[in-house]
């Protein structure tokens, strides 16, 4: 005896997912977009433990904001509306979640997806839900479909099958099962041999189901909109014996077309368990044929054999439509769904402009490539940095000697103390308690024309006045007659007195490695010249890595004309100093951290101050 309500859902019904499959949830709206739901059946998710936020999924063509909530209480307060809760939880969990649900007054229908769930754990939910008048469709279910209403999880599969079994309209056939495997196969044969269903629920193979055969019989007998019912029972447990009893005290009006699957346990000579916890072959009276006998004998419509039970329910229903108990059925057309953009790639069905193209590297396949040389390579064959470099902004395999020139350029660059622009920075936001990142980047971000940052200014001018073939005479004064100093001339410390090994090393370098030094050559005339102007202004460290990249690129056969022009224009060379310095820079934010050193605030005798009062 149940007393279960005969409408359980709606197509205003929303459901709370507790631990959401991502599958699960864009398969409920699916359903309810080409079932023309103005509302979405999913109200909110339940992700236990999470910090709440939003979840993004598709409803139609929009993109739907769906909450998400960290507990049961919570999702039901905010979602009043929602009395569907679906439980995702595994076995272990779905206990203690279930419990939850059943205690809050906006839920009516729980239905537990968990197989597995103890025996004495499904008693005792069903024995709460019966108390708190609340109705359980599980465990071990995919759930159940109000066709062209409301469907739970991934109930009835894909949205393809959804469509070809016209699931997204109402018919007139009551359907449960008690698995859920099968009644996608009936939903197939339903949808060909009657208008389809009204109602299909799997009420899950555990041998204590939530809810029985017998309850769901009972709430179609109730349903007008429910002209037959239809039955797929299994071996195992008593419950096809309910509708039995049901329809001899003659409570079933309906038609009912019944078959219990199993009945080829009989050519095993033991007991035999088959798929679902209930699936016993047991005693006599839970076999297959003695619960098809019994279903007969009581007035059911039952089959020879599984292969019959769509005739039996072809001519079922075929009776009714010629009584006039079933008017044929207005066929809507569904509302096309869109492909999801990654199956319709994976399908060849659309294309689309990308919008980034990237030539340096490729991480997709198995192991990740720099200019299609794989890592394994890089590190077997024992490429240098300046190897790597050579890869990811050349795009090329550097010879040895230009490789290791990039090398040392990064090596005498990497520092030149704590008073430089960049260095001074990044003490001072080290010390003013910032990380790692933004001391660096506060550094970095000083590297310019005048800082560190002149070597593509100088590679670019010093390129312009040699190829033009000025005299250095011709290029200083005509830098000075447009106001403009010369990058990579001049330094604040270093002078002809007291010379930048740096730029001798790289120099000394240079020829002794590379075949051709024509603008090293012109940059020291020009050199030459500015020191007759004052003895600061020598080709600096900047200068020098400009003008010997400009011969490195030129001598080395590797690189065309347009190519070193756009190496030039583009502004490759300052990376050099960038790359380098960074070391430097990342020492001196960590050196402040090491030693705690305190807020830096520069001293007010350091500063004139000389204010004019404002005139107010
Ligand atoms: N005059 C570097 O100036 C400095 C002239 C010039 C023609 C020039 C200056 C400059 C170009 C930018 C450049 C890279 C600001 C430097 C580096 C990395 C570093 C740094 C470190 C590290 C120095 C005095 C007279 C004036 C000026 C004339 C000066 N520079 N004329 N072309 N380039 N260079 N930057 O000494 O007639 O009296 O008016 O801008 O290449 O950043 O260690 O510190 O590793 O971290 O302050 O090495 O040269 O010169 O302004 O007093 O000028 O010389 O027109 O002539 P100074 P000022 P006049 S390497």
């Amino acid at each position: 005896g149940n007393q279960l309500p005969a409408r359980l859902f709606s197509k205003q019904s929303q459901a709370l997912i507790y631990n959401y499959k991502e599958a699960a949830v864009q398969r409920m709206l699916d359903f309810d977009n080409v079932s023309q739901r103005d509302t979405p059946s999913v109200a909110g998710l339940i992700h236990p433990g999470s910090d709440g936020g939003f979840y993004k999924a598709f409803f139609g063509f929009k993109e739907l904001v769906i909450p998400v909530f960290n507990s049961v209480k919570e999702a039901c307060q905010a979602c009043p509306n929602a009395d569907v809760f679906l439980n995702f939880a595994s076995h272990r969990s779905a206990f203690g979640s279930s419990v939850k649900a059943i205690q809050e007054p906006t839920l009516r229908t729980i239905v537990i997806i968990a197989e597995g769930m103890p025996e004495n754990e499904a008693r005792s939910l069903i024995s709460m839900a019966k108390k708190n008048g609340k109705v359980i469709i599980g465990p071990a279910t995919v759930g159940g479909i109000q066709a062209g209403a409301f469907k739970i999880g991934n109930t009835a599969g894909t949205i393809d099958n959804i469509l070809a079994c016209k699931l997204y309209r109402s018919g007139s056939v009551g359907f449960v099962s008690k698995s859920g495997g099968l009644s996608n196969e009936m939903y197939n044969v339903l949808s060909r041999t009657t208008d389809g269903i009204y109602e299909g629920i799997a009420i899950g193979g555990d041998a204590f189901p939530g809810s029985t055969l017998t309850d769901h019989v009972t709430r179609f007998e109730k349903l007008p909109e429910v002209k037959m019912i239809v039955i797929l029972g299994e071996l195992g447990g008593w419950d096809e014996y309910g509708v039995v009893d049901a329809l001899k005290r003659g409570e079933i009006t309906k038609p009912v077309c019944a078959w219990v699957s199993g009945t080829v346990a009989k050519i095993f000579p033991t007991e035999v368990q088959f798929g679902h916890a209930g699936a016993k072959s047991g005693g006599e009276s839970e076999s297959a044929e003695m619960k098809n006998k019994a279903l007969k004998e009581a007035g059911a419509i039952v089959p020879q054999s599984f292969e019959d039970f769509s005739n039996a329910i072809s001519q079922t229903y075929n009776k009714l439509v010629a009584a006039g108990h079933v008017k044929p059925v207005e066929e809507p057309t569904p509302p096309e769904l869109p492909l999801d953009f990654k199956t319709a790639v994976k399908a060849g069905k659309v294309r689309k402009p990308t919008s980034i193209i990237s030539t340096i590297c490729d991480d997709r396949g198995e192991e990740l490539t720099y200019a299609g040389v794989p890592i394994s390579t890089i590190c077997d064959e024992q490429y240098c940095v300046g190897d790597v470099i050579g890869l990811l902004w050349f795009k090329r395999r550097l010879p040895e000697y230009a490789s290791k020139f990039i090398e040392m350029c990064l090596k005498l660059v990497a520092d030149h103390g704590p008073c430089v622009s960049g260095a001074h920075n990044t003490i001072v936001a080290a010390r003013a308690g910032k990380d790692l990142v933004s001391s660096l980047v506060s550094g970095l971000l000083t590297i310019g024309p005048r800082f560190g940052g002149a070597i593509d200014d100088s590679a670019r001018c010093f390129k312009d006045a040699h190829d033009r073939k000025l005299s250095a005479e011709q290029f200083v004064e005509g830098m000075k007659q447009k106001g403009k100093r010369i990058p990579g001339i001049g330094h604040l410390i270093k002078s002809a007195d007291d010379i930048d090994k740096r730029v001798l090393l790289l120099k000394d370098y240079a020829k002794k490695h590379f075949s051709s030094s024509s603008y090293l050559e012109y940059a020291l005339e020009v050199e030459k010249y500015t020191l007759q102007k004052a003895n600061n202004l020598i080709l600096n460290v900047d200068g020098c890595i400009g003008v010997l990249f400009l011969d490195l690129l030129h001598s080395c056969g590797l690189f065309k004309k347009e190519e070193i022009e756009e190496i030039v224009n583009v502004g490759y060379l300052n990376g050099f100093f960038i790359v380098g310095r960074s070391i430097g820079l990342i020492g001196h934010a960590l050196d402040q951290k090491r030693m705690k050193q305190p807020l830096y605030r520069h001293p007010w005798e350091d500063v004139l101050y000389d204010t004019t009062p404002a005139d107010y």
